[in-house]
């Protein structure tokens, strides 16, 4: 018997328990112990019927997405096929129930699917997540899935690879039962019941009923397509999904299953795939900071000060007693205090709206947040996080007076999103407790949040704001002190650049959609429209101090900031605004940029939507190059998560430096040498690109080599 499924035989029912933690993923070892244990129930004299359960947290998760990985990359022969596997617990002559906690997911609901019975706790979940790896169910869920919730309602958990809860579940006809309290008990009772009762126990293969007519199905599947291209723009996998299906609706069950196993096959061959597995396992990668363990000792925080109350506080404050933290929100003035209580109602209220909140909960979260003019209770915070004006004498001076006021072990966190923190850390007696905690807005939505280490700030504090940012569920990344961190620190030079693309032939709104049909969520100039010009300006006459001479700098940034053009909050910008928020094309701004042009001596041209992308997206990926040379960021994957998290960047094409790999480093280079000849300095190739081209290598290899350094073998990664 497999080490990883368990059996045990209650009253007349085999209970086949998969152990395979952390969420019992259908590893090596899984489907085979599975298998045997269902063989042995179909002869055993004694077993009536069969429960199928998970151990620990969860159901089943899916596949083992490792072994999915190695399929894309041509490695391994992949996840198994279950077709055997399935079919043997469909076929089995004793009903087989099957238990849900926590989640069934990918594999672990297409196993749950073959079985004759689901029974659930009130809290499980189902889903089919395929599509967020680039692929389909590759498991037969394409053509069981229609069978038991109908083909609309299977599309729309193919499309959006959302899962839904129990109680949904048992509406649409996937659960059977919920099951309050100890469910494993609860799973053997009805078992036996339904051992009693006798059957019949009917497959899922033979269902039929909902999978609807021809001329019903076709709109369906038209409406599908058309969902899955608005919300899943630019994929593939989501519209194959509903080929699979289509075959669930048209074939017989054994060709479906063959046609579904061809579709996930050539997904898994394909880009989309290798991206979204990679991906998936940046995100998870970024939690595992060097130099810190599992031992290594967290602060506990039960109450938080946020200093504040403006977007990013109230954002801040929102976030924090959402995951039950108690909040002192402070405000200099009553005044200014009362807009940021006013802004985190109207937010909760808009959630309970959406039906993501219950009153009650807004009611309990509000409760949680205490307005402060004062310090007179920071005292007893565990955590300060300071959210004030990005300015460095500001900063500094509420440093000083927290220095004063916080328990000596209390963190000190600033929310700078471009500032020395080690600058910050030294307006302090205790430099060792200060870290940059950098949310996006807003940031009771964003989900990546940048951690900053400064040069003396101790590794258990670190700790704590990783740990923080995985209570508060949002993806923590490590990055170093350097100006504009990560993110933001390759978001200038490609802002710039798309800024110089305009003034030497494109359009604002060229350059936008040339971004957004690669798959960026968000054109540049819509972007900083929505930021506001000012801040962006502010920035560029921060940079000019830095520039060099001959260096090449921006010239209708400034005009528009003149005109007080700042974007969507003046309802004029790089666009200009009827609605307030949507982007409308403006031949003023164009006629300025000309003019500009003009003035400068810039020949126009017209600039190919291909060199819009290499130019944003390269002088980026270089920027993303001299950044991990430098140490500031611990992976290029760790880059990828923040791109993909916090600036809209496809995840279907993994992230910038992901990106670079597959198009290759070498040919990248070769151009930013072109743009180095043809533009200046800023485009001087970063010295770890140089060194990875020379060497033949991918920031992946570099990301793997690395960890294994760190690690010692390639195994324990
Ligand atoms: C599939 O099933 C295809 C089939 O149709 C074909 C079948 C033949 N495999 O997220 P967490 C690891 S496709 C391998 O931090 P949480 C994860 O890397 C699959 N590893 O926990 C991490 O490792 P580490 C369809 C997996 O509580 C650890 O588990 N299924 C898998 O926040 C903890 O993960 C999915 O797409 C896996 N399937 O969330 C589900 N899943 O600690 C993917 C997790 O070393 N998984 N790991 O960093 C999830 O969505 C979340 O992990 C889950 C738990 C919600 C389950």
């Amino acid at each position: 018997m497999s080490e990883l499924v368990k059996f045990s035989v209650e009253s007349g029912v085999e209970v086949i328990t998969v152990e395979n933690p952390p969420v019992n993923a259908l590893s090596p070892g899984v489907p085979e112990g599975i298998a045997e244990s269902i063989g042995r129930a179909a002869d055993g004299a004694s077993v009536r019927a069969v429960v199928l359960i998970g151990a620990g947290r969860t159901f089943v998760a899916g596949a083992d997405i490792k072994q999915l990985e190695e399929q894309a990359h041509g490695r391994g022969p992949g996840a198994p096929n279950l077709h055997q596997l399935l079919k043997s617990i469909e076929d089995c002559p004793k009903p087989v129930v099957v238990a849900i906690h926590g989640s069934a997911l990918g594999g672990g609901l297409e196993l749950a699917m073959a079985g004759h019975y689901r029974v659930a706790s009130p809290d499980a979940q189902a889903g089919q997540p395929e599509v967020n790896l680039g692929i389909i169910p590759g498991a037969e869920g394409s053509q069981r899935l229609p069978r038991l919730v109908g083909v609309a309602a299977a599309i729309e958990m193919f499309v959006s690879g959302k899962a839904i809860g129990a109680s949904e579940a048992v509406r649409l006809g996937l659960f059977d039962k919920i099951i309050e309290g100890d469910l494993r008990a609860g799973a053997v009772a009805f078992a036996r019941h339904v051992a009693e009762s006798g059957g019949p126990h009917r497959r899922t293969r033979d269902k039929t009923e909902k999978l609807g007519s021809p001329e019903s199905n076709a709109a369906i599947l038209d409406a599908g397509r058309e969902r899955a291209r608005k919300i899943r723009r630019n994929m593939i996998a989501p519209l194959r999904v509903i080929d699979a299906v289509e075959a669930a609706v048209a074939l017989p069950f054994e060709e479906g299953c063959r046609r579904e196993r061809e579709i996930v096959e050539k997904c898994l061959a394909g880009e989309e795939a290798r991206a979204l597995i990679h991906a998936f396992f940046a995100e998870r990668a970024v939690s595992k900071v060097r130099g810190i363990s599992k031992e290594t000792r967290t602060h506990s925080i039960r109450m938080a000060g946020v200093i504040g109350a403006g977007t990013m506080g109230t954002g801040i404050a929102m976030v924090l007693a959402n995951a039950g933290i108690t909040v002192l929100l402070k405000e200099t003035d009553q005044a200014a205090l009362d807009r940021g209580v006013a802004s985190v109602r109207k937010n909760y209220e808009s959630a309970v709206h959406k039906a993501r909140l219950t009153a009650h909960e807004m009611e309990e979260r509000i409760a949680l947040i205490q307005p402060q003019l004062t310090y007179s209770s920071f005292g007893d915070a565990d955590i300060i996080i300071e959210a004030v004006f990005e300015n460095m004498s500001l900063k500094k001076q509420v440093f000083g007076e927290i220095d004063k006021i916080a328990k000596g072990d209390c963190v000190l966190a600033t929310n700078t999103s471009t500032l020395d923190i080690d600058e910050i850390a030294g307006a302090t007696s205790r430099p060792h407790m200060v870290v940059g905690i950098h949310f996006f807005s807003p940031a009771h939505v964003m989900r990546l949040v940048e951690v900053v280490r400064g040069a003396r700030t101790d590794k258990e504090v670190i700790a704590t704001a990783m740990a923080l940012a995985k209570r508060l569920r949002k993806v923590g990344v490590l990055v170093g002190n350097c100006r504009g961190f990560v993110g933001n620190r390759m978001m200038l030079p490609y802002m710039r650049e798309a800024q110089f693309l305009v003034e030497e032939g494109s359009t604002p709104s060229q350059v936008d959609q040339a971004l957004y049909d690669f798959g960026i969520a968000m054109g540049i100039f819509a972007v900083d429209d929505m930021g506001g010009l000012d801040l962006g300006w502010r920035v560029l006459q921060d940079t000019k101090r830095l520039l060099k001479p001959g260096d090449r700098t921006p010239l209708v940034l400034e005009k528009l900031y003149d005109a007080h053009r700042w974007g969507q909050k003046t309802g004029a910008g790089w666009y200009r605004y009827e609605d307030g928020r949507t982007p409308i094309r403006d031949p003023e701004v164009e006629a300025l940029i000309e003019t500009t042009a003009e003035q400068a001596g810039i020949a126009r041209r017209s600039i190919s939507k291909e060199e819009i992308i290499e130019r944003c997206l390269y002088v980026m990926i270089n920027e993303g190059s001299r950044i991990l040379g430098e140490g500031f960021a611990q992976r290029a994957a760790d880059i990828d998560t923040i791109y993909i998290t916090g600036y809209g960047f496809p995840a279907y094409r993994g992230g910038p430096m992901w990106y670079a790999d597959t198009v290759g480093l070498s040919k990248i280079y070769e151009r930013i040498l072109e743009f180095h000849r043809e533009h200046g300095e800023y485009w001087t190739p970063a010295p770890l690109l140089e060194r990875l081209v020379r060497d033949r290598q991918t920031f992946a290899a570099f990301d793997a080599a690395n960890e294994q350094a760190v690690t010692g073998s390639p195994e324990s990664q």
